[in-house]
């Protein structure tokens, strides 16, 4: 990415990673490797600033905007039992989202697309750890199969893009990702902000602390404003087609019993805590490794995990009356 004017547009701006990669380029020294760069300019939008499930409203925000850069996090996301319940919502309100954002930045020859998928759109039988190279290679988990298909089409998206038209669009594929300014909505929300919402009430409340499942799944977990760093780091010195994991490592996957104890401790809630195992336990896990990653960026230094959740956890109990606590989105 070259020192001229850019216009770094984030979709999905105003979401767990887009207010992380805010607190990074603001809080990073200008100009350093993770900082803002003289002659960027960087937009966050987020719903409300226009519906990109619709193709007009999103030409709209190209033509306002005219972004020569994107970073593409805007998206349908939510936690297992979400996914589990509205499995053609994730598919096509995603599939709808990404054509259009690909569509008119081809159109308006944006220079760069950086888009977000998951570690869950890999085929659950598959060997481990998981590497760019087998995203394809047989079904997702039945749990997420609306969403993990149509993030799976974002990279068939980009090689067609790119054969056609030469466009220089690519992905990451982040692990379970946690921070501030989550999605705390108990229905919807993922493992870390449900559990911390849920231990929140529980303390304040006196009741018991529940935890769904067995605790028995293993996750690998990335903290939003590292991750954020590694979203520039890919926007800036990564131009390859190829999808990168952007990932702790793959010996840093931890139990749902782990998390859960974690958050008991970062929360000092001294209450009862107690497991609904008549609750899904979902993938039993999605080991991914993060060597590609590391032989291209040259060593990351990550945040450790309990001083994340600590800042997290602080995050909430501060924000509790403004954080996204529950509006029904489906
Ligand atoms: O983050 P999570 O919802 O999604 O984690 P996945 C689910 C794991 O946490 C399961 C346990 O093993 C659940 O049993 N769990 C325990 C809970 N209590 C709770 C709770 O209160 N809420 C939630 N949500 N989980 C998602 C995919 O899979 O990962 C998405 O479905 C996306 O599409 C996301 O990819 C990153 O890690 O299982």
């Amino acid at each position: 990415m070259s020192a001229e004017q850019s216009v770094i547009l984030v979709t999905g701006g105003t979401g767990l990673i887009g207010k992380a990669i805010q607190y990074v380029i603001e809080t990073e020294p200008a100009g350093s490797r993770f900082g803002k760069k003289p002659g960027e300019t960087w937009i966050f939008i987020g719903q409300n600033d226009g519906d990109l499930k619709d193709a007009e409203s999103t030409k709209k925000l190209f033509e306002k905007y005219k972004p020569t850069h994107i970073i593409h996090l805007a998206a349908l996301v939510g936690g297992l039992f979400k996914n589990m319940k509205y499995k053609l919502t994730f598919l096509r309100e995603n599939m709808l989202i990404n054509d259009n954002v690909l569509h008119w930045a081809q159109v308006f020859g944006c220079k760069k697309v950086v888009s977000c998928l998951s570690t869950c759109v890999y085929p659950d039988k598959v060997e481990y750890p998981l590497t760019e190279d087998n995203i394809h290679l047989g079904l997702p988990h039945e749990s997420n199969f609306g969403y993990a298909h149509a993030k799976r089409m974002v990279d068939v998206m980009n090689h067609a893009y790119k054969e056609e038209f030469g466009c220089n669009f690519t992905s990451a594929i982040p692990t379970n990702v946690f921070g501030p300014a989550d999605n705390y909505d108990l229905e919807g929300a993922h493992v870390i902000p449900a559990l911390i919402h849920k231990c929140y009430l529980a303390k304040k409340n006196g009741t018991p602390f529940v935890v769904g499942g067995t605790g028995k799944p293993l996750r690998q977990f990335i903290y939003s404003r590292d991750l954020a760093k590694l979203f520039i780091w890919e926007l800036r010195e990564y131009d390859s087609v190829e999808p990168v994991i952007l990932s702790v490592g793959e010996d840093e996957e931890i139990s749902i019993k782990d998390v859960a104890d974690a958050i008991v401790k970062a929360m000092d809630f001294k209450g009862e805590y107690v497991w609904d195992v008549s609750k899904a336990d979902g993938q039993f896990r999605k080991q991914a490794s993060n060597k590609k990653l590391l032989s291209l960026i040259g060593g990351f230094e990550f945040t450790p995990f309990d001083k994340a959740l600590q800042e997290s956890v602080d995050w909430f109990v501060a924000n509790y009356d403004t954080a996204r606590t529950g509006k029904k989105t489906v």
